[in-house]
């Protein structure tokens, strides 16, 4: 099995700003604490990051073929972006969406996504811990889906 955590524009900033909104974990302390639980669970991850959509789009379209399910936090393109909700489709590698905080209790531009409504489901306002949620939900839906 073979996943994919997908993050978006100005999560590299993780930990340095911000903390009362995002937490203070860096986006590389994420990243080491999902790979310890892949490896836990003898799953593969790989990690990608940009701040540009288009990287987005071209690594969502690399995966396909390679990987068995996508965990994306898509930033700010979560409420924007057309090209990625399109490149998630068209590879058809099932994905949960997911945010460190709730989008929901934020500003009403927060409240929509373009990606939700195809997404296996949706992690929202757990902090970090959002991540560790995504991927065992994912996990678990595709486990339950191989048998
Ligand atoms: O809550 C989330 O995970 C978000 O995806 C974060 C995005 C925001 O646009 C979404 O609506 C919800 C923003 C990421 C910005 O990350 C920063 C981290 C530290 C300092 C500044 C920005």
């Amino acid at each position: 099995m073979r996943l994919l955590l997908l993050n978006g524009p100005n999560l590299n900033l993780l930990g340095q700003r911000e903390p009362g909104l995002y937490g203070r974990q860096t986006l590389e302390q994420i990243e080491q604490d999902l790979n310890q639980r892949a490896s836990a669970a003898g799953v593969q991850l790989d990690c990608f990051q940009s701040n540009f959509e288009g990287a987005l789009v071209e690594r969502v379209h690399q995966a396909m073929g390679e990987v068995n399910g996508i965990l994306v936090n898509a930033g700010a393109y979560t409420h924007t972006s057309i090209a990625l909700r399109d490149a998630l489709l068209g590879v058809a590698i099932p994905y949960v969406e997911l945010h460190l905080s709730n989008t929901h209790a934020r500003e009403t531009f927060r409240h929509h996504s373009f990606l939700a409504d195809r997404a296996v489901g949706v992690v929202s306002g757990f902090g970090p811990f959002s991540y560790g949620l995504a991927f065992d939900g994912l996990l678990n839906h595709l486990r339950k889906a191989a048998v």
